[in-house]
């Protein structure tokens, strides 16, 4: 099956508004005529709207969010909606990420609802897994990632799961310079796949986009982007740049 790379960049908590928009204008200027794969930019949420209208005359380049609560709406301080993300331009949204689980407490059945909620509206999730380092080195990670998956994806309507783009990101690998070796990549997106076809057939995980995130640079992006199952990427630190975005993008074939 060919499945059309996504690459993704997930600003984390960087840039002021004004900041993102000249980023944006310079994206936009250097990626005007690529066709190489759909791009996704998740900046911060202050900064969607106006990224949003520069995106207007770019249609390969969508707009994602960094994160949404699963309420139509509410009492929920500090909390944004999946139709408000959708008002604001958004198309994505990252669901799951290693530091929502991490410094927020978000569980398995929170981000279910969190999946559900952005379907619904009509936003694609970025749903990420990933396992520790201990799991890594005792070689627990395929049970880890199993689990993971079993936990939030067990049973979800097949709409949901067409839905959803998946992350691979091993959490010893964000931000720290150390990314997988494009062969232990390959060997977790292999393993997460036949976990989605074990639990919702084989079309559906045919389909699946599965990224690999986790300390991506220009340097790393093209072999691990050669391997089979690997079909995107979520970019960090390295998206908070044009031009190294830029050359990480021109790298996918
Ligand atoms: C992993 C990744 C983006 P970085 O979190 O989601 O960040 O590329 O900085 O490791």
């Amino acid at each position: 099956t060919a499945r059309t790379k996504i690459v993704a960049g997930n600003w984390k908590m960087n840039k002021t508004v004004a900041e993102a928009v000249s980023l944006v204008e310079e994206l936009t200027k250097e990626l005007a005529g690529f066709s190489g794969c759909e791009v996704i930019l998740c900046p911060p949420f202050t900064a969607l709207t106006s990224v949003a209208k520069l995106l207007h005359s770019s249609p390969r380049i969508q707009l994602g969010a960094q994160n949404l609560h699963p309420a139509l709406q509410g009492a929920f301080t500090g909390e944004i909606s999946a139709a408000m993300l959708r008002e604001a331009g958004c198309r994505f949204v990252i669901v799951g990420h290693s530091e929502r689980r991490r410094y927020f407490g978000e569980t398995d059945a929170f981000l279910r609802e969190k999946l559900l909620a952005a379907v619904a509206a009509g936003l694609r999730p970025i749903f990420c897994v990933g396992e520790e380092l201990p799991d890594r080195e005792s070689g627990r990670w395929p049970a880890h990632l199993r689990s993971q998956i079993q936990g939030v994806l067990h049973g979800l309507p097949v709409d949901v799961l067409s839905a959803i783009v998946l992350a691979y990101e091993p959490i010893w690998a964000i931000g720290t310079g150390r990314n997988a070796r494009p062969e232990q990549a390959q060997e977790a997106h292999a393993l997460l796949r036949k976990e989605i076809e074990r639990l919702h057939g084989t079309a559906v995980a045919a389909r699946m986009c599965i990224q690999y995130g986790g300390s991506v640079t220009p340097q790393n992006a093209r072999e691990l982007l050669s391997q089979p199952d690997v079909d995107g990427l979520l970019v960090g630190g390295a998206s908070l740049n044009a031009r190294s975005f830029t050359s990480i993008l021109l790298s996918v074939q």
